[in-house]
């Protein structure tokens, strides 16, 4: 692909994901890192830490560190694998919302491995990420039992563990993730259903890009009615925070770790992360 088909894809979601979204980016870079290019590509989702942390790391110096860049992505998700597996139990009931790489990564490896599980997801409107998830599943040979959105509830009480991934940590430990998810989170807690958070740790966003006041990302009003009638303002809010003491703990390349815990250790890790 070239840079700006990529950069094309990144922008109207045919490439989503916060993962998916910084491997592609860094992709870009490699192909065009004058300040224009550098300044196009960290616009394209700028409330997505992970692109702006790998964009970082891969410009002080593209030829040494694209390739370094791509192997910690792809290393960090066999650890997340590893660790997501080990915490799926034979004949258990997973829940999970939008699409996530390191969600359905796990659910694969752990189909792989040999366990029976169902998963059960929402399809989560506007963009239906849920279907991108109950379809790649189903490929695996997993069984998917799919919801629309306000099922989520009866969805998630049927299950044994809730899944999630992130597009930012922040430092005070809240996780941003796809409209919804604190209301998984919340629901989860109310009936005692573990909740977890799977993320490549470079999500880590120490400016808390959020948090600075920036907005969350809102989306074009036409993903939601594309012709609503005069007086009807649509509110397109893609994002939103959970919070950390709704979060029994965040699965990624440095363990199963409580929220406070993986901001230590991100810290110790990726020590570059910070400023
Ligand atoms: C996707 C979304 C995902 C995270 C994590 O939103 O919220 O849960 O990005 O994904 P969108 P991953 O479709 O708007 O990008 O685990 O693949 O990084």
């Amino acid at each position: 692909m070239d840079f700006n088909t990529i950069c094309r894809k990144i922008k109207n979601l045919e490439i989503q994901g916060a993962a998916n979204v910084a491997k592609a980016g860094v992709q870009a870079l490699k192909l065009k890192h004058d300040a224009n290019s550098v300044k196009k590509i960290l616009s394209l989702r700028p409330t997505e830490p992970c692109l702006q942390n790998a964009v970082k790391f891969v410009l002080q110096d593209v030829k040494k560190n694209y390739p370094l860049a791509m192997h910690h992505f792809e290393e960090a998700q066999k650890k997340i694998d590893e660790y997501g597996a080990n915490i799926i139990k034979q004949n258990s009931i997973i829940f999970t919302h939008c699409h996530s790489s390191a969600v359905t990564s796990i659910l694969q490896k752990a189909k792989k491995s040999g366990k029976n599980f169902e998963v059960c997801n929402t399809e989560t409107r506007p963009k239906f990420q849920g279907r991108i998830t109950a379809e790649e599943l189903a490929k695996a040979g997993i069984k998917v039992s799919h919801f629309v959105d306000s099922a989520m509830r009866i969805a998630l009480k049927k299950a044994d563990i809730a899944l999630i991934g992130a597009d930012a940590i922040m430092s005070s430990g809240k996780v941003a993730n796809k409209i919804g998810s604190e209301l998984v989170a919340e629901v989860a807690n109310r009936y005692d259903i573990p909740f977890y958070v799977c993320t490549d740790s470079w999500k880590f966003d120490h400016e808390s890009a959020f948090g600075k006041g920036v907005e969350i990302e809102k989306r074009s009003p036409k993903e939601v009615w594309e012709k609503p009638p005069k007086g009807v303002t649509i509110n397109n809010v893609a994002f939103e925070f959970v919070n950390p003491n709704l979060i029994t703990a965040i699965i990624s390349e440095l363990g199963i770790l409580t929220p406070e815990t993986f901001i230590e250790e991100v810290l110790k890790n990726y020590p570059w992360l910070k400023g």
